[in-house]
């Protein structure tokens, strides 16, 4: 069989026959996305209204690609209080938003229970919003700074009103790019464990994939070919998220950046691998509004949310940082010929525009 009769048959394809899916043209591959897609959801594309929340950008660790920490060259520092945290999420419950999205850094000052008691009065306040929080990253990091099991942490998280996990910290899983790019965070094998024991507990997370910088298409792939091993025995994964790399301010030195084809194709692909995690999101503020549009057509469904506002990939040069407004992003996604659907967290659907 062929590889395109095999993805048309949906056949499973190993390492080798996906990196070949980057040799075909990008209509034809795209029209394979997109038949996965449109056989799935139509052409419903998801989106929710969400408050980015980023607490601290006090780091203890080093990211070559990160804008956002301010140990390296950002100066100014800042950790919010619970206080800002809860005010922040309660302004944006006001405004509409049903999840607060709260990543941030490893701030070794600010002490678990400033993590933890920010969700709980977070949860007190508004006890309906969705809180989504804590990257694999952090929670190795809230572990071993604290002599914690991952589970226990997990545990704290659950009993604080943490809902789902975030997808990000996963970058790149190839050990050599990732020892390059962040030596001494969270290992692969850790970020995947921890997602398996958040999975064990009945809950549900998103998987990202941070490209465009160093890594080769065949690292793209392994990283893909994990996640789906992993989801095959976990099934705990929502999204994947391919992140666009953003390359102001920071120490990684890159002078080739991926085509809009490349792009295009990176999502297709990822659609056609992860034939079992339920949704692609062309997450606009790394991929700018204009290609996650044409991603819905290249096997995304889904475009995040309004955002509010964000400081981590906005500090790298994203457009990000002020979100998007509902009525703007909404008329977007109709006039590209998709049907605007509203979701909660968790994919249920709300309401179409
Ligand atoms: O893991 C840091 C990335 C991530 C840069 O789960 C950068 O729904 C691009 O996890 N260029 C955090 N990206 C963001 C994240 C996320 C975002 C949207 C949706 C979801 C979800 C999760 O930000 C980090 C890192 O890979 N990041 N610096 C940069 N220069």
């Amino acid at each position: 069989m062929d590889l395109i009769t095999k993805v048309e048959n949906s056949v499973r394809l190993n390492q080798a026959e996906a990196e070949e899916l980057y040799e075909l043209d990008l209509i034809t591959l795209g029209k394979l996305a997109d038949n996965i897609r449109r056989d799935r959801f139509g052409n419903k594309s998801f989106f929710n209204i969400n408050r980015h929340i980023n607490p601290t950008n006090v780091c203890k660790d080093i990211c070559k690609f990160c804008a956002y920490s301010a140990s390296r060259k950002n100066p100014n520092q800042y950790t919010m209080s619970i206080e800002e945290i809860v005010s922040i999420a309660k302004d944006a419950w006001n405004k509409g938003a049903k999840e607060v999205h709260i990543v941030s850094a490893h701030n070794p000052d600010a002490g678990l229970d400033w993590y933890m008691g920010a969700f709980y009065a977070i949860r007190q306040e508004l006890p309906d919003i969705h809180i989504k929080a804590l990257t694999a990253a952090e929670i190795h990091f809230l572990a071993t700074s604290n002599g914690l099991s991952y589970e226990e942490v997990i545990d704290l998280m659950i009993e604080n009103g943490v809902d789902s996990m975030p997808g990000g910290g996963a970058e790149i899983f190839d050990e050599d790019v990732r020892d390059f790019i962040c030596k001494g965070k969270v290992s692969s094998n850790q970020w995947l464990d921890i997602h398996r024991r958040w999975h064990k507990r009945g809950r549900m997370s998103n998987a990202t994939m941070l490209f465009g910088h160093i890594e080769s298409r065949s690292h793209r792939i392994d990283h893909m070919i994990r996640l789906r091993d992993l989801q095959d025995e976990s099934g705990g994964f929502n999204a994947f998220i391919p992140l666009v790399y953003q390359k102001e301010n920071n120490f990684l030195k890159v002078t080739k950046f991926p085509t809009a084809q490349e792009i295009l194709k990176t999502y297709a692909i990822s659609r056609i691998i992860l034939d079992n995690i339920p949704h692609i999101k062309a997450y606009w503020a790394t991929s700018t509004i204009g290609l996650a549009l044409l991603a819905q057509e290249f096997g995304a469904d889904d475009l995040d949310g309004t955002i509010q506002k964000e400081s981590i990939q906005s500090a790298a040069g994203a457009s990000s940082g002020n979100g998007m407004e509902l009525k703007e992003f909404v008329s977007l996604i109709k006039d590209s010929g998709f049907r605007a659907i509203e979701r909660d967290s968790l994919y249920n659907e709300l309401r179409e525009y």
